[in-house]
């Protein structure tokens, strides 16, 4: 298993990835989507995602002696039509598409896409974590209508009539991403990355009128089983499946430890329609526990941190993430170590 590090578009820099490479990280996961603006400055968002961009960030990770193992979302201007079912939804796809043969040009493994219509929503900053750290919480399902030209909180269309999203079904929804998938995994085969979709954050049925896609474990397996390939995989959020009122993180860990593409390892305190996010060592996941059960359900590829609380001093997020990454570093080496001496033991128990 190998330790990663996510970073925001505007944390793509030579200094963060040589802090990433200081914390023992081998692999930066990129967001080549600014989540910081509220209206999505379009020119920009086309540049990041060219192949041209994917190369130079390439280039710049390599000489702090990482390798650029994902990208983290599409951008919302690039799909929104893919996830409403709208007008443009064919140049869009062939947008998509131009996107992950780029990814897979540049050598970038993976794509984590998020196929949500809400987003990540309802979350506010409380001083919830331990020590009064500021962290994200959910306490409160507010369930406003999306207005039109807005998708997963992103406003890509400022001009849009002053109205209101529809309602959407879940079985709408299956249908709209069992498209996406028939189209874009044939393209992510050829061009050797893979596709890795996070579950719904938070885990409810459904936000703001409309259907979440994987909001119980069982639906990783139905996104799985729409198209069966190599390139059809899972962006796992422990968070987010802890979130989850339905199974139990460990159970899905074993069944899905084959199919993550990589994995979000973030603790948290409670469940839908109310949790905290919390450092790795305080929640309900006890994180060493579900780190072998990752290991020892077949997977061995990248762990990075999800969010962390913001810690009391200058760099409240960089000392966060040192925490965070420390503790899967230590953990990363005891699992691996453990398992070095089962083997050996088991050959010792093998020779005549
Ligand atoms: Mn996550």
């Amino acid at each position: 298993m190998r330790l990663g590090l996510g970073l925001g578009q505007r944390m793509l820099t030579p200094d963060n990835f040589r802090f990433a490479r200081q914390m023992g990280c081998t692999d930066i996961v990129a967001h080549l989507t600014d989540y910081t603006e509220p209206v999505i400055d379009l020119a920009r968002h086309e540049e990041m995602y060219t192949l041209e961009s994917m190369l130079r960030l390439k280039e710049q990770m390599i000489a702090e002696g990482l390798a650029f193992h994902a990208i983290e979302n599409f951008c919302p201007a690039h799909w929104y039509d893919v996830l409403l079912d709208g007008p443009r939804r064919g140049e869009q796809m062939e947008r998509l598409k131009t996107i992950v043969r780029s990814a897979g040009r540049a050598g970038i493994p993976v794509v984590g896409y998020n196929f949500s219509i809400a987003g990540v929503w309802g979350l506010t900053n409380e001083a919830a974590a331990r020590g009064r750290a500021r962290t994200a919480v959910f306490h409160n399902p507010d369930q406003t209508p999306i207005p039109q030209g807005t998708v997963w909180n992103f406003v890509y269309d400022p001009g849009a009539p002053e109205s209101y999203v529809a309602p959407i079904a879940e079985e709408q929804l299956w249908d709209r991403v069992e498209r996406f998938l028939r189209e874009i995994i044939p393209v992510a085969e050829e061009a050797g990355v893979i596709m890795a979709a996070h579950p719904d954050d938070p885990p409810l049925p459904t936000v703001r009128g409309t259907a979440r896609l994987v909001y119980k474990p069982d639906y990783y397996r139905r996104l799985l089983d729409l198209y069966p390939s190599p390139s059809n995989k899972l962006e796992f959020c422990m968070g987010t499946t802890a979130e989850m009122t339905e199974g139990s993180v460990y159970e899905a860990i074993t069944d899905y430890g084959r199919d993550i593409g990589y994995i979000h390892f973030r603790n948290v305190k409670g469940k839908v329609p109310h949790y905290d996010e919390v450092f790795l060592d305080e929640g309900d996941i006890d994180m060493i526990r579900a780190l072998r059960l990752c290991k020892r359900s077949g997977f061995d590829g990248v762990l990075i941190p999800d969010h962390t609380p913001m810690t009391q001093c200058a760099a409240p997020w960089h000392a966060g993430m040192a925490y965070a990454l420390g503790y899967m570093r230590a953990a990363i080496t005891m699992i691996e170590r453990e398992e070095a001496s089962e083997r050996a033991a088991g050959k010792e128990a093998n020779t005549p």
